[in-house]
């Protein structure tokens, strides 16, 4: 630990920014300017981006995707925003308009309840951390109906983090099983296996039958609930390093088919099918953390924080490759 790691030990900085700092992300003239040592001079490689990279800042915009009608109620959909602020981003809240009706939610989709049927809203959503709340989105426009389509609003992958409670990490469910599906990182739970949530926009009263199938498309064994709009499909056992795709039919009389693909694969952090050195730093690099919006993926063990348990088995791990 250098000086300036000291430094920040003394003013109380978080472990990640100290790592920042020492990876170089921060520079030393940043924190002194920071914490009102002597001034400096900013360069106008400072001052592109954030020019305050180990400081707090309100997050920026959220992209949003799409504004799905239902009875009553939009689900906007959006992408988180490329900058944080530095800190964690706490919730999304949409707003639409008229009526400024809102909605909040820590991930996609955000659902704003009490609208008017066939009645045309502009949807808009911020991203807030603990320093405060960027601007507005681009507005998406929907028309809430009586009678929507049915309509498939995300595919998660869920797993429940102790106290922390429940996380979702969104799947692209566009990707084929040998494509560059989303990697889910996190251990299987001994009591409740995988958990593949598809959420629809509006309540689900019936699912004919649920499949899951390997890369070798041998079936793999499975159950299926419902709870509200979502249908909920447990894996209770599974190989590591496995792709899966899960496919449902028959959701309330639909002929439609929804599927999903993605990858088990314990430690994989940055989705890139290799577990390496760059996994270890990343789940070293937030140990003393809390399991949050922002960091759950790298609570290995769903804990309920990052510790060196979950550095243990990204370590352990180093070198396998997914098949
Ligand atoms: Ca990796
Ligand atoms: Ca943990």
């Amino acid at each position: 630990m250098g000086l300036l790691s000291a430094l920040l030990g003394l003013v109380g900085c978080d472990p990640q920014r100290i790592a920042e700092l020492e990876e170089g992300v921060a520079t030393e003239a940043d924190v002194r300017a920071r914490f009102g040592e002597p001034a400096k001079i900013w360069s106008a490689a400072d001052l592109a981006g954030n020019p305050f990279p180990g400081a707090a800042a309100q997050p920026g915009a959220p992209v949003v995707s799409v504004a799905t009608a239902s009875d009553g109620r939009a689900f906007i959909s959006f992408s988180p925003p490329q900058f944080d602020g530095g800190l964690p981003v706490t919730s999304y809240t949409a707003i639409c308009n008229p009526g400024a009706l809102t909605g909040t939610a820590i991930h996609s989709p955000v659902i704003v309840s009490n609208l008017l049927n066939r009645t045309l809203y502009g949807c808009s959503v911020t991203a807030s951390n603990a320093t405060g709340t960027s601007i507005a989105s681009a507005t998406a426009a929907v028309i809430p109906t009586p009678t929507p389509p049915l309509t498939l609003i995300a595919v998660v992958s869920r797993k429940n983090h102790g106290v922390a409670g429940d996380f979702d990490l969104p799947i692209d469910n566009v990707v084929p099983i040998n494509g560059a599906t989303t990697v889910d990182p996190r251990i299987i739970s001994a009591s409740a296996g995988h958990t593949v949530v598809f959420k629809f926009n509006t309540t689900i009263s019936a699912v004919a039958a649920v499949s899951v199938v390997d890369t070798t498309n041998a079936a793999v064994a499975t159950s299926v609930n419902t709870a509200g709009s979502e249908v909920i499909v447990t894996i209770p056992t599974l190989a590591d390093a496995t792709r899966v795709t899960v496919l449902i039919n028959g959701v309330n009389g639909s002929a439609q088919v929804f599927s999903a693909s993605l990858a088990f694969f314990v430690g994989d952090v940055n989705n890139s099918f290799t577990v390496n050195a760059s996994d270890i730093n990343s789940v070293k690099a937030r140990s003393g953390q809390a399991t949050n919006a922002s960091t759950f993926k790298f609570d290995l063990n769903t804990s309920g924080s990052i510790s060196a348990a979950d550095t243990a088995i990204v370590k352990a791990r180093s070198g396998l490759t997914m098949p």
